[in-house]
């Protein structure tokens, strides 16, 4: 499928193509990129999805970025998964600020039959107060994906993370085929799917060409493209990665934008340590979407004033959002926060 004047969508890239495009001076990626994101999105608008960590830690699973594993002393006081009630709050306060997608993950290698339960009743409260919901749960089987999309879930995040040949130095639990078998079950359970990586684990510019072009060579593309840029986590074996070019970062972007023409690419976790100007040279770069709120799942997010800041700078808006005023009848006194009528001045 192609726009008029446009490349086609492809399925087909090979390795030697990506890292071309990785290659290009930056002002000609940047060019590229823009004419992707142009031809099929509102350049100005930006999604907002908000996350919830709903259980936290103690995760059997070895990724070495993570702070809720078990395997690791990162000093993170785990929780048990979170009442339905605390989660119904945490979406009303996310949809008075302004965010239109819910996410709720969980520190878990792959959800129990009886949690599963609770997470479905969870979907249904959020997606009741008109947000779109998000899941991020570990492996799925089919099963499990058919009763996550039964409860009216829209989108699964779960991420491939690096390329195949480097995963092996990150996580050493689960295999790259689970990672591709779960989405396979989400996509086939009609789940919209959300999957993304990492970038500043000590990968080589290779290994992001093949992440990227695993994910563009998927049958279908994913719709929400998250790309992370690591957040070194005292007590986990990645806590002294070697920062990351900040134009590499944004070539990631540019990359994931260029091979995947229709999804989302949010700038995910790694914002916080961001200056705004590194942050708008990735919305220049594609990126259309963000995580919003003041925390991600265990670390810190820009708060929602500096977000909102920002785009009232360069004049961006936040897509799709439910009318602020729609937002606060709903929401009670939550969206008599100021946040609420900043929204409105940023979308104005
Ligand atoms: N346990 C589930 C799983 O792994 O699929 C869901 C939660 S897990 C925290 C979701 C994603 O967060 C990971 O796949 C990874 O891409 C990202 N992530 C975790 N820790 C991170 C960190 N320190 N920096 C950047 N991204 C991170
Ligand atoms: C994704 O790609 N990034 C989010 C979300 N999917 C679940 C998680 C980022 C986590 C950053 C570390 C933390 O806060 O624990
Ligand atoms: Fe567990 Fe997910 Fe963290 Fe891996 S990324 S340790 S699976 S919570």
């Amino acid at each position: 499928m192609s726009l008029p004047g446009t490349e086609p969508i492809r399925h087909d890239w090979t390795l030697p193509e990506v890292e071309a495009l990785f290659a290009l001076p930056f002002a000609d990626l940047m060019f590229r990129a823009q004419r992707v994101h142009r031809a099929w999105h509102d350049p100005n608008a930006v999604q907002l999805s908000t996350l919830l960590s709903i259980k936290t830690g103690a995760c059997p699973e070895d990724c070495a970025y993570c702070p809720q594993s078990v395997h690791y002393e990162t000093g993170l006081a785990r929780t048990a998964l979170l009442e339905v009630a605390a989660v119904r709050t945490h979406a009303e306060r996310a949809r008075a600020a302004g965010a239109t997608r819910f996410c709720m993950g969980a520190g878990w290698r792959s959800p129990k039959a009886r949690d599963l339960k609770v997470v479905a009743a969870m979907i249904r409260e959020v997606r009741a107060l008109g947000l779109e919901t998000c899941a991020t749960l570990g492996m799925l089987s089919v099963a499990q994906a058919a009763e996550l999309k039964e409860a009216g879930l829209d989108y699964y995040n779960h991420n491939l993370d690096t390329s195949e040949q480097f995963y092996g130095e990150i996580i050493t639990t689960r295999t790259y085929q689970e990672r591709l078998d779960t989405l396979a079950a989400v996509r086939d359970a009609g789940i919209r799917v959300c999957c993304g990586g990492i970038v500043g684990m000590g990968e080589s510019v290779t290994d992001r060409a093949e992440l990227l072009r695993t994910l563009a060579n998927l049958p279908q593309h994913p719709e929400s493209v998250p790309i992370n840029r690591l957040v070194r986590v005292p007590g986990t074996p990645l806590a002294d990665a070697p920062e990351v070019d900040v134009f590499d970062f944004v070539r990631a972007i540019a990359v994931a934008r260029v091979l995947l023409p229709r999804a989302h690419v949010r700038l995910s976790a790694g914002r916080e340590a961001m200056p705004d100007e590194l942050q708008a040279l990735c919305l220049l770069a594609g990126a259309n979407s963000i995580f919003y709120g003041e925390r991600l799942l265990t670390t810190g997010n820009p708060d929602v004033e500096r977000d909102l800041r920002l785009f009232a700078r360069l004049k961006v808006s936040a897509e799709g959002a439910a009318e602020p005023a729609a937002a606060a009848d709903a929401a009670g006194t939550a969206a008599n926060s100021s946040a609420g009528h900043e929204a409105s001045r940023a979308r104005a």
